[in-house]
């Protein structure tokens, strides 16, 4: 029972995808706790500790609660009014386009925006701005799957089924995917499972699987050609399936063909044993699901990694077959629409192609423009950072839910670009160290002050709900777009900032587009709603029972052979790097790093070290060390772990400051997503005096 006067609220969690339900209660006084919600199947009335304790950032410290300005180049920034916050941007990217043309000027976008935010900054960008210059954190963290599960399937939707489905499996493959840190109800599913997990790590998801394969970091393309080559070899390809369902196989097994298993441990060090154990309790399960994580996908060769992994889903008959399937676990929260309603380079809403000329003919109708009007693709995320403030690339920038200061690969280089500009504009809710960099900071609200639709793993659209009133002088993202969009010269009904009103203009632009949300009925969304939506009421939680989405309903073999990563160990850099996540902390850290029970267990960068290879590079457990590529240096402690490859070290990438794990990142792209390479580069250690007295977040 809510205390008296007390609102109790159905919303959900504001950090990952799995997007869990809660109930929000805000007394009367201005607090808010949570509870999970019990009827929502996703969590099922559980929560990680983020969710438990996401209400922190509510009343985070150092909030952000009034507009900056620096008012010159150089000088301190000072608060303003939001007239004078909103008229300085304005009057700027006038002068920057005026000068320099439109694409002078450069939008960053997040998935964690909702999906009428990622809407509406998308068209603020092409339609206000009149700018190609637009990209996403996304191309950081779903691209490579995106890009193999389009080419598959003819659609990317990363679970092409509910969660719920996982329950049934007898067994599930994951591959780079620690669900036990980076989404821990998700384990409730998979209790029943026989887990294979692929992780260079014993990582805490490994600690429960049947069967763990710990590849060298990079090496998955091999691993996947060799676990194709081996089902085949033993008689468990799905003829019949092949033959009535997908396209290709042949030149596929003629690549896979070359991937015997000897050859794939001499790669992976994947021991042969390993790998037929692994083919053997697939072959043995009628329910099985391959999926696959960041682990898998973060590389230079991630789409051909994730095409390798899903021919042997295909291979086996998995995808589009009632309790069997593959599918990429999107990461963000709202990773799946964030990537759908026109915030990435080459996209218009609906997941249209903005190369696509009925596709922009349909969408400029919609915004009330003409399709010649709309520029075309961009560059890509990291592309577009690295150009800013360069000759011929954009003066000034616009970050709306991203951090790349601290997330963005070789990210030394980047703050370097970020600071390089004439004008960069942040719009959070924190101090984030991007936000430290912006000549103007404009103060938004966050996940429990405002209305507005999701889209998690599963495709479901879900309901935002505001529980509380913003402190006083944060507006939202939307309120700003609109706002920034009249001063650039547009009609302000052409930038609703009513979630509703904006909501209802993306069901008319998505419609007849891939992802089709034209059946979505905002104020029914208590009713589970997985798209494609194209009649009023329709939800489509399982896709590709029928059919696949290509023109001919069949799924596609995309031939695929193993190359090595960007960057190997050598004389010099001895050592993979890897990157990823710890459960206490999300992402850039910009908002866990500011609750205390978070910070309590994770509060400072640590990097994952073999005994031996402590032992080897002089490090003692629980000392600093220095770990060092071709770009940099990082200052980490070091925690001895025995579980560990000796050739491979971890390290989050939460910290800030000299604890920043890109600051060794690799930035070598794949060449069809162009994500970076975030989970490999070559890397040495070096012991390191303990400083006198700690600073800031990292052990500097
Ligand atoms: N606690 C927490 N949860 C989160 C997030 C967070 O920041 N913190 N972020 C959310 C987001 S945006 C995302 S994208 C997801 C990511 O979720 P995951 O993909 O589960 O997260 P990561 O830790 O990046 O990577 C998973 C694993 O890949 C392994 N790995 C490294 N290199 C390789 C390799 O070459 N091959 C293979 N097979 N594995 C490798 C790492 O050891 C790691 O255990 O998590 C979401 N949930
Ligand atoms: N080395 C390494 N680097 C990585 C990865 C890795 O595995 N290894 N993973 C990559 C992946 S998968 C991802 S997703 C990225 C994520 O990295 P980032 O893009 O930096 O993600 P966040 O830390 O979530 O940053 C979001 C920022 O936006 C703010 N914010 C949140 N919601 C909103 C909103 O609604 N409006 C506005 N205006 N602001 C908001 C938050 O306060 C925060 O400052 O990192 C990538 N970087
Ligand atoms: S698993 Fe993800 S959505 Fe659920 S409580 Fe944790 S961070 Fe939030
Ligand atoms: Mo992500």
């Amino acid at each position: 029972m809510p205390e008296r006067g007390a609102v109790m609220v159905r919303t959900h969690c504001p950090y990952c995808a799995l997007q869990c339900g809660t109930r929000l209660e805000a007394s009367p006084s201005g607090g808010v706790t949570v509870l999970p919600d019990e009827e929502f199947p996703v969590n099922a009335g559980r929560l990680c500790v983020k969710g438990w304790t996401a209400p922190g950032v509510l009343t985070a410290a150092d909030r952000l609660t009034a507009p900056l300005i620096r008012p010159r180049p150089g000088a301190a920034r000072q608060p303003a009014s939001w007239a004078a916050a909103l008229d300085h941007v304005g009057r700027e990217l006038r002068k920057i386009t005026a000068a320099s043309g439109p694409d002078a000027v450069a939008v960053f976008g997040g998935g964690g925006l909702t999906n009428e935010k990622a809407y509406t900054l998308g068209k603020f960008a092409r339609v206000a701005l009149g700018t190609s210059q637009v990209d996403y954190n996304g191309r950081f963290c779903m691209s490579s799957a995106a890009a193999a599960g389009s080419a598959a399937f003819g659609v990317d939707r990363g679970l092409p089924f509910p969660v719920t489905d996982l329950a049934q499996a007898e067994v599930v493959l994951l591959a780079g995917a620690n669900v036990a840190e980076t989404m821990p109800p998700l384990m409730r599913h998979l209790e029943g499972a026989d887990l294979i997990v692929v992780d260079p790590r014993r990582s805490a998801t490994a600690e429960h699987a049947a069967l763990h394969l710990s590849p060298a970091p990079g090496t998955d393309l091999a691993l996947a050609l060799g676990l194709l080559h081996t089902a085949v070899a033993d008689g468990h390809l799905d003829r019949e399936y092949l033959d009535r369902r997908t396209h290709g196989f042949d030149e596929t097994w003629r690549c896979a063909a070359e991937w015997w298993p000897e050859r794939v441990e001499r790669v992976t060090g994947v021991p042969v044993a390993d790998q037929r154990a692994a083919v053997r309790l697939l072959a043995s399960a009628r329910r099985r699901y391959l999926l696959t994580g960041r682990g898998a996908e973060q590389h230079s060769k991630g789409t051909d990694t994730v095409s390798a992994y899903i021919n042997l889903a295909l291979a086996l008959g998995l995808p589009g077959r009632a309790g069997s399937g593959y599918g990429c676990l999107t990461g963000q929260g709202n990773g799946q629409g964030g990537r759908e309603h026109g915030q990435k380079a080459d996209q218009l809403p609906g997941y249209r192609k903005i190369t696509d000329p009925a596709a922009r003919a349909h969408v400029a109708r919609v915004w009330g423009v003409d399709p010649d009007a709309l520029p075309g693709p961009g560059p890509s995320g990291y592309e577009l950072l690295d150009s800013l403030g360069r000759p011929g690339g954009p003066r000034a920038l616009l970050v709306f839910g991203s951090n790349p200061v601290v997330s963005a690969p070789a990210a030394r280089r980047i703050a370097d670009r970020l600071a390089s500009l004439d004008l960069l504009v942040v719009a959070d809710f924190v101090p984030s160290e991007t936000v430290e960099l912006a000549d103007v900071v404009l103060p938004v609200t966050q996940w429990a002050e405002e209305d507005g639709t999701m889209t998690n793993l599963e495709g479901r659209v879900l309901r935002r709900r505001r529980a509380l009133d913003p402190p006083p002088g944060v507006r939202s993202d939307l309120w700003v777009l609109r706002e920034l969009a009249v001063r650039l010269g547009q009609p302000p009904e052409r930038f609703p900032d009513d979630p509703r009103t904006v909501f209802a203009e993306l069901r008319r632009a998505s419609a007849g587009g891939p992802a089709d949300y034209s059946g979505i009925d905002f104020d029914a969304l208590d009713t589970p709603a997985h798209w494609p939506s194209r009649a009023e009421g329709e939800s489509t939680p399982r896709l590709f029972l029928d059919r696949f989405a290509h023109d001919d309903g069949r799924a596609r073999f995309r031939p695929v052979t193993h190359r090595d990563a960007a960057e190997l160990p050598d004389a010099d850099y001895p050592l993979y790097a890897t990157t990823g996540r710890v459960l206490a902390q999300y992402q850039s850290g910009a908002q866990t790093r500011r609750v205390p029970e978070l910070t309590a267990g994770a509060g400072e960068a640590f990097v994952e070290v073999h005994p031996d290879t402590a032992g080897r590079f002089g490090l003692a457990d629980g000392g600093l060390a220095r770990v060092v590529s071709r770009r940099g240096g990082t200052v980490a402690r070091v925690r001895t772990v025995a579980s560990l490859r000796t050739d491979t070290v971890f390290l989050p990438f939460h910290f800030p400051d000299a604890g920043r794990a890109n600051l060794i990142t690799n930035p070598a792209l794949d060449p069809v997503s162009r994500m970076p390479e975030f989970k490999v580069c070559a890397a040495r250690l070096e012991p390191l005096e303990e400083p006198p007295a700690e600073t800031g977040g990292g052990p500097s």
